[in-house]
């Protein structure tokens, strides 16, 4: 999390309440100091800002860790990758205007990278800007109050144990919704023999070599971690689906089914009948949008979808506009839309953009929730997100970026997964930055089994 302090035009006694926001060092954290470091590079007056980050390091999600549960410290484990994970999306769908795949890692890379890989992108530009300086590691912000004029916020430093409460200005929550889990109770499930696990704890699929698999869920989650099973040597998966199955062409050894209604002894009975044995249930249930240390009138209740409500400009809350939230939203776009978000926050607070009146915020925030209600396919939802995009980046000096390519990218990227769920991330995508076309990897993703950035990037 991240607190910042916006500049003043006369100096204010050190005793009186400061201006203030507060974040996290993942993704959406690191391009809000970004934006901050390029208005500071154009000359501009930025303001002061303290980013608290519970984690020892930054990178948010994009860390590994071997850990589940706690942390030494016991506050919970924020991670949620897997060893072998890779980029589910091409590459070039995500790229940062501002710095290119070409220029971190001085060559043209294939398009789907594992972990590691867009981890040192990430963090590669957090480098570059120079905000480290910043950031208040191992530090969680345990309370936020409203005080009328900004926030008091109360934050706990875990190394030394020590809680100290300073008051601020502004407050951008940007600690990501993919770490909390949201785990269903079935019946059954306390007698059940084997392994029950929810896909945030999931951290190795070489658990489950030889292994009947049960995966509970539909989406990106129950998709990976199922395939991640096949390609390391489960001996069957079973994807439970909810409501509307993925549909693959899943390879054989995996088969995608309706509903769990109950386990009874080791065996998953399903609605369509069917009834299989399994050793391990990976419940990819999906997470919750958890801000304990908010206050109810401040916090963000919704699922998981593409435009929640209550954010204008899916980033200012709209009953308190010195509090903002970044990449709350479900998302095919990414780092390039958290950077858009953030560019647009950083001018709200600099008061280069001015916010409409609250009857035409409200209005603005309808328009959307009611066009995102009325999508019907994958292909519809990447266009209302990427004209989401676009709309932001149109208020703000975010260098220019291809979003059209980028949208071209995301239904090429479906209709490879449709075509083969197997070999959808072997295929090559174009920069929207710089135009080069990633190469093909030395190994298909199906034979890689080393996911380590020195093989990854081992190409001539
Ligand atoms: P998502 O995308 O929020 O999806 C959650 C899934 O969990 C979704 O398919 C739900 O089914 C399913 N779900 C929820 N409860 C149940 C129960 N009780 N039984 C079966 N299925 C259930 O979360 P993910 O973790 O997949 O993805 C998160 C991000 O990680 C994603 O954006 C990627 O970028 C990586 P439904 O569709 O509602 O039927």
């Amino acid at each position: 999390l991240m607190i910042r302090r916006p500049p003043r035009s006369t100096p204010k006694p050190s005793s009186a309440a400061s201006d203030v926001y507060k974040r996290q060092t993942g993704p959406c954290g690191l391009s809000f100091l970004r934006s901050l470091h390029q208005a500071q590079s154009k000359g501009e007056n930025i303001p002061e800002v303290v980013a608290f980050e519970k984690q020892e390091s930054w990178g948010g999600l994009w860390n590994y860790t071997w850990r589940t549960g706690s942390d030494q410290y016991g506050d919970p484990i924020h991670n949620s990758m897997y060893r072998y994970l890779w980029s589910n999306g091409p590459k070039e769908c995500l790229e940062f205007a501002d710095y290119s795949f070409d220029e971190h890692f001085k060559k043209p890379i294939p398009s789907f990278p594992p972990r590691a890989v867009l981890q040192d992108y990430i963090l590669g530009r957090a480098e570059n800007s120079d905000v480290k300086k910043y950031v208040k590691f191992n530090t969680t912000v345990t309370s936020v109050a409203d005080n009328g004029n900004g926030f008091d916020i109360t934050y706990r430093n875990k190394k030394d144990d020590q809680t100290k409460t300073e008051s601020f200005d502004k407050l951008v929550v940007a600690t990501g919704h993919f770490s909390v889990p949201y785990i269903p109770e079935y019946e059954g499930m306390n007698s059940f023999p084997g392994r029950i696990m929810h896909s945030h704890d999931f951290r190795d699929a070489e658990e489950f070599r030889d292994k009947n698999v049960v995966v509970l869920g539909s989406s990106y989650s129950a998709e990976d971690v199922a395939l991640q099973c096949h390609k390391y040597g489960a001996k069957t998966v079973t994807i439970g689906y909810r409501n509307n199955p993925m549909g693959f062409n899943w390879p054989e050894g995996m088969k995608e089914v309706h509903y769990m209604d109950k386990i009874d002894g080791n065996k998953a009975v399903f609605k369509d009948g069917t009834v299989q044995e399994m050793d391990a249930l990976i419940l990819c249930t999906g997470y919750l949008h958890h801000f304990p240390f908010l206050p109810e009138d401040l916090k963000l209740k919704t699922h998981n979808r593409l435009y929640p409500p209550n954010l204008y400009k899916g980033v200012v809350w709209q009953n308190n506009q010195n509090l903002f939230y970044l990449g709350m939203q479900d998302q095919f776009h990414t780092f390039n839309m958290f950077d858009a978000q953030a560019w647009y926050v950083r001018d709200i607070i600099m008061d280069k953009i001015t916010l409409p009146s609250a009857d035409e915020l409200a209005k603005d925030i309808d328009n959307w929730v009611k066009k995102e209600e009325a999508l019907e396919d994958a292909y519809q939802m990447i266009d209302f997100q990427t004209d989401y995009c676009v709309d932001l980046c149109s208020a703000v000096d975010y260098p220019k970026i291809d979003f059209e390519l980028i949208r071209k990218h995301f239904y090429d990227w479906e209709h490879h997964k449709e075509e083969n769920i197997l070999t959808y991330r072997d295929k090559s995508f174009s920069s929207p930055v710089t135009g080069t076309t990633g190469p093909s990897h030395h190994t298909t993703w199906l034979d890689a089994m080393d996911d380590s950035m020195a093989t990854y990037l081992d190409t001539k």
